[in-house]
């Protein structure tokens, strides 16, 4: 067994054959972390950096940071180390001293480039100047920042609608960022602004919208320590969340009871090991899960269902709560009396004593606070199983109490604060109203399209241009072939970014790379030193200001590029005064203070310690913005998903050493797989069925009848799991292929990223699908190839 050979930080190929199986941990974090934390930055960054950055990170003077969108706990009471090992490692892969010059993009071609996995192009550091892929060019070269903006103008207004380009944002951007963009592109003509989160929480928005009024949680901080139950539902917090660990745990020294419910027994759901604390670093850590329901994928609406027919035959129901503040609760009740128990049975994969375990769980809690992520919103019926979990909520008066209430936990730092700035393909009216008050110009007011039909529009060819203000599109859409030819279709794709990604290298006719500044870097603008602000999980707004110097002197903020291409563009269309916000980003916090609800006085507020925290009226005051007017109990009725015989419900999830598309590592260690990525979790009974063995190579076959494609990820390696029967896993993006474009949660159109059906063959099976063209990396080929460490840092 030879070590895969990135150690260094200067090389990202591997060899799967490297790959190597342990069993899983029974803990999260504990020492172990600290050390992956500290390996990591000093790797990255040396000493001196190191010091300098993670002291700031989550301070109240310091810097957000960029891994989650999980709340800080109240100035005063945050520890001097306010930050997780993932924290650690995105910070790292920022504030990294490797660097992607002109030299290098001189020396790779983009083919070339293309050979490369993911993991390899994020190892190659900060981008550090502005770069043009010329029509029929093969290598990207650098070019003037002016002429870059030129050229993107001269696109744009040569196209015949402004609806024929596509402006996506990944959930990074600060508040001034997402603003800015949303008031170029509305001023420009559209309401085209796809962004992550339509492959996120979008059903969350939707269901919770739609439910009580408003998208985002009901609690905060301080309910989550004040619980007596927490529920943590479709979520892998102790990877993706590792800071919540802290708050879960300190829930449950106040008494707190806790119930998870995944496919998987993640070792973040069973015991925590703080490392601040003694009893984390030498002692047994906290058990946080008091019952585990290891359900079945895609069981939860059943199981919720379940569980709310037993709340109502035991009449463990706020009454008072139902009467004054909801409406449709007696059909619901006469919906979940009659649950039929064998499709709850076949559903869940759960006993009944099981589900009655956790029901009393409920009903023996006066504060429920309900968590969940992924593995409730990227599913077909998504939008109508996170409706059950506010029914429940409901039932039980769970919603505008001291701990108690919902808890979406959101993935990117500022998703739920760009939406808030209005970066969103279906604005409500009351928010265009307020840019026409604000600017005196009339937005567009039909929806623009998500990011579904965004791929769709360009593989149609209805779109031809593609701005990324930040993240990995190709990597990060469903259907990765499909997405990556609509990619190639249009006439100019332009990605504002940090680092490499593949979508850098599936370019249209022309491409542009805009580098910009991270949030861990200082924002000196004609006006001054800048900040900026974020919202997390719970609604509480602050500011953010990054300690180091930029990585490169030709690095522009995202604020900046996003000022300077409106300006570019629009001239001087309705007076928008691009230089002025540009310049001094008190004058989009003072729009910001006009247009978006609640954050009236903003520039005094965010720049309090700590920040505020934005009105949800259901929160303060039980009330809800619904079309009635009240809390919407919602009937919906269980369907099965259709699982052929011989075939398996896939979910796509997150190993622990990467953040999205952005692979930091080859250790997933709590599930024991080291030094590769290409493995498929099954239950032991599946592969002796199907007819394999454990450690066989396979590939896996999407079987889906929306279309007669056949889509294919090869050469996984079987890794015999402790997973329900009939459910695989393996991680996203390598798996994304097996994501049909127009699989879709209902409503809220978000990717079936967790309910893909596959079979599984024998890797090598001859096959006329599927043959790999083109782009072998985006399609997600294998990577057996490995080249040379080549050095090229600049300081
Ligand atoms: N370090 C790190 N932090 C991150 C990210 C990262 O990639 N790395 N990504 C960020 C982003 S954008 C997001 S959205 C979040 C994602 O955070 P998570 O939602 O925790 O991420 P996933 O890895 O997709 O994990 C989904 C979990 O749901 C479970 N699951 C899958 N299907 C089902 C199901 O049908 N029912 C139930 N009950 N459970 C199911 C899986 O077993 C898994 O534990 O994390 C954010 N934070
Ligand atoms: N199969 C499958 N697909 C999924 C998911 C899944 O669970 N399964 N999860 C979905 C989810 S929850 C999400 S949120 C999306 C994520 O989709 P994206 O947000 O599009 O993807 P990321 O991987 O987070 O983007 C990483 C890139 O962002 C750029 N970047 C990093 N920091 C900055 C910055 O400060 N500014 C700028 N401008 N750029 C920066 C870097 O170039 C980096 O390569 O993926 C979705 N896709
Ligand atoms: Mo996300």
């Amino acid at each position: 067994m030879h070590q895969p050979i990135d150690r260094d930080g200067r090389d990202g190929d591997y060899d799967e054959a490297d790959l190597e199986i342990r069993p899983p941990a029974d803990h999260a974090v504990g020492p172990t972390a600290v050390a992956v934390a500290m390996k990591r930055s000093l790797e990255h960054m040396g000493i001196v950096r190191t010091a300098e950055t993670l002291r700031e990170v989550n301070q109240v003077d310091g810097f957000d940071c960029m891994s989650c969108a999980w709340p800080d706990p109240d100035p005063g009471h945050r520890h001097p180390a306010e930050f997780c090992e993932n924290g650690a490692k995105a910070v790292a892969e920022e504030a990294t001293r490797m660097r992607a010059t002109p030299e290098f993009f001189a020396r790779h071609s983009i083919a070339e480039l293309d050979t490369h996995s993911e993991y390899w192009l994020g190892q190659q550091g900060r981008i550090t100047h502005p770069m043009i892929k010329r029509p029929g060019g093969s290598h990207y070269e650098p070019l003037g920042w002016d002429e870059a903006y030129a050229l993107i103008a001269s696109h744009l207004t040569r196209l015949d609608n402004p609806d024929e380009a596509i402006f996506y944002t990944s959930g990074r951007a600060s508040n001034e960022a997402a603003f800015a963009y949303q008031l170029f592109v509305r001023a420009f003509g559209t309401n085209n602004l796809p962004d992550c989160s339509n492959m996120c929480h979008e059903s969350t928005s939707v269901a919770l919208q739609e439910s009580i009024g408003i998208g985002k949680a009901s609690v905060t901080l301080d309910d989550v320590y004040n619980a007596q139950l927490i529920i943590l539902q479709g979520q892998n917090p102790g990877t993706n969340h590792p800071r919540m660990l802290t708050a879960l745990e300190k829930a449950k020294r106040n008494g707190a009871k806790i119930l998870s419910i995944n496919p998987l027994r993640e070792a973040g759901l069973i015991r925590f090991k703080n490392p601040q604390a003694a009893r984390g670093v030498i002692g047994h850590g906290t058990e946080l899960s008091d019952l585990h329901l290891q359900i079945s994928a895609n069981g939860d609406l059943a199981l919720l269902q379940a569980i709310g027919s037993l709340l109502v035959e035991w009449d463990a129901l706020d009454h008072d709560f139902i009467d004054r503040y909801t409406v449709g609760f007696d059909e619901w009740q006469r919906h979940v009396r009659d649950v039929d128990w064998d499709v709850v049975a076949t559903s869940t994969g759960l006993s009944r004593d099981e589900i009655t375990e956790a029901a009393r769980m409920l009903r023996d809690s006066d504060a429920t606070v309900f968590c969940w992520a992924m593995g409730l919103t990227q599913h077909r019926n998504a939008v109508a199983t996170i409706k059950e979990v506010t029914n429940l909520a409901f039932a039980q008066g769970n919603i505008g109490k001291p701990g108690a209430g919902l808890l979406p936990v959101r993935g990117h730092s500022n998703v739920q604060g760009d939406r808030t700035m209005g970066i969103w393909e279906r604005p409500p009216q009351h928010f265009l109203d307020a840019i026409e008050r604000e600017f005196g110009f009339d937005p567009p007011r039909e929806h623009g399209l998500d990011t579904v039909d965004s791929i769709r529009a360009m593989r149609d060819g209805k779109a031809h241009f593609f701005l990324g203000l930040g993240g990995n599109f190709v990597q990060a859409a469903p259907d990765t072939e499909v997405t990556a030819a609509a990619l190639r279709k249009t006439r100019m794709t332009v990605h504002i970014s940090t680092k490499l990604n593949r979508s850098h290298l599936v370019c249209g006719d022309t491409a542009l790379i805009l580098p910009t500044k991270g949030r861990s870097e200082q924002d000196i603008q004609a006006g001054g030193p800048q900040f900026v602000s974020v919202e997390d999980s719970t609604c509480a707004v602050h500011a953010s200001r990054g300690p180091l110097k930029p990585a490169s002197d030709q690095l522009e903020s995202e604020v900046g590029i996003v000022c300077h291409i409106a300006e570019a563009t629009l001239g001087d269309r309705y007076g928008l005064d691009w230089t002025g916000m540009r310049e001094d980003y008190t004058n989009i916090r003072t729009h910001i203070s006009k247009v978006v609800a609640g954050c009236e006085g903003y520039e005094v507020n965010v720049r309090r310690p700590g920040g505020f925290i934005l009105p949800h009226p259901p929160r303060d005051s039980r009330t809800f913005e619904t079309s009635s007017g009240r809390g919407e109990f919602a009937v919906s009725p269980i369907e099965l998903l259709a699982v052929p015989p011989g075939h398996l419900i896939l979910q796509t999830l997150r190993s622990h050493d990467q953040f999205n598309t952005t692979v930091y590592g080859l250790s997933d260690r709590y599930r024991g797989v080291e030094g590769g990525r290409r493995v498929v979790f099954l239950h032991h009974d599946d592969i002796a069925a199907l007819g394999f063995d454990d450690g066989d190579l396979v590939d896996l076959i999407t079987t889906w009848d929306g279309d007669d494609r056949t889509r294919c990820a090869t050469a996984f390696r079987i890794v015999e799991y402790d997973i329900p029967r009939g459910s695989a896993a393996a991680y996203y993006p390598e798996t994304n292929p097996l994501v049909p474009l127009d699989s879709t949660a209902r409503k809220s159109n978000c990717p079936t990223s967790k309910s893909v059906v596959i079979s599984l063959e024998r890797s090598g099976t001859p096959r006329e699908e599927c043959r790999v063209e083109g782009t072998q990396s985006a399609l997600g080929a294998d990577w057996s190839h490995k080249s040379e460490p080549e050095p090229h840092y600049l300081s």
